[in-house]
């Protein structure tokens, strides 16, 4: 898992309608496939974990700071893949049925192994994730991050570190599923900024591995 690549596996499309888009990234990878889940499968699985799910709103460090994040979250995964960030520790909550199949889709789809998922529920648009990069030492060298949208269209942004590039906007559909991989955590960070339209509530996965202390 350490210096993975995202290439899906030759027809290892997820439905018949979804189209791999291959997002040029210098110094990394990103593809994002569009129609991952096709729309009546991810409509009922946005229903199902916005119900299902026990939703938490994490307080995390901020500048020496405790506040609540702009968002809710929930943290699944095999025993032992704790997840720290911003001050959080993360224990795993047992995969629910649905998530561990998603797992095994998106994992021979990306050909992959990931052993927790984060999940995000933005209510509204004032919900938000700021600048940051997947770049935490469990998650190993260069990690491959499955992201898979459910519900409203958000805005994804990308930004390189070091180069005067400009930032790359992706909108992050229902049901597509964002893959990066090689060495954009290094590279790259990335955020789903407020916003001011009206935006239907969405939940967001992101796959990952984790390495057991
Ligand atoms: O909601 C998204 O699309 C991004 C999630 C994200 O950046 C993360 O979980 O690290």
């Amino acid at each position: 898992m350490a210096d993975t690549s995202v290439s899906p596996a030759p027809g290892q499309l997820a439905s018949g309608t979804a189209v791999v888009r291959e997002i040029p990234l210098r110094d990394g990878e990103c593809r994002l496939v569009e129609g991952f889940l096709e729309g009546e499968e991810a409509t009922v699985l946005l229903e199902r974990l916005a119900s299902a799910v026990p939703w938490e709103q994490p307080v995390v460090t901020l500048f020496g700071s405790q506040v609540p994040s702009p968002r809710l979250a929930a943290w699944y995964g095999d025993p032992g893949a704790v997840y720290r960030y911003s001050g959080i520790v993360n224990r795993p909550r047992d995969w629910l049925p649905e998530l561990a199949d998603l797992r095994d889709r998106i994992s021979g789809f990306a050909d992959a192994t990931f052993n927790s998922a984060l999940l995000n529920y933005y209510r509204d648009g004032s919900d938000a994730m700021g600048w940051h990069a997947d770049n935490e030492s469990e998650l190993g060298v260069n990690p491959v991050i499955a992201s898979l949208s459910l519900g409203g269209v958000r805005r994804f942004r990308m930004r390189h570190r070091n180069r005067e590039i400009s930032p790359i906007t992706l909108e992050l559909a229902h049901g597509s599923l964002l893959l990066m991989a090689g060495s954009t955590q290094h590279h790259w960070t990335h955020a789903v900024p407020r916003t001011r339209r009206p935006v239907a509530p969405r939940v967001n996965l992101t796959f990952r591995y984790v390495y057991p202390d």
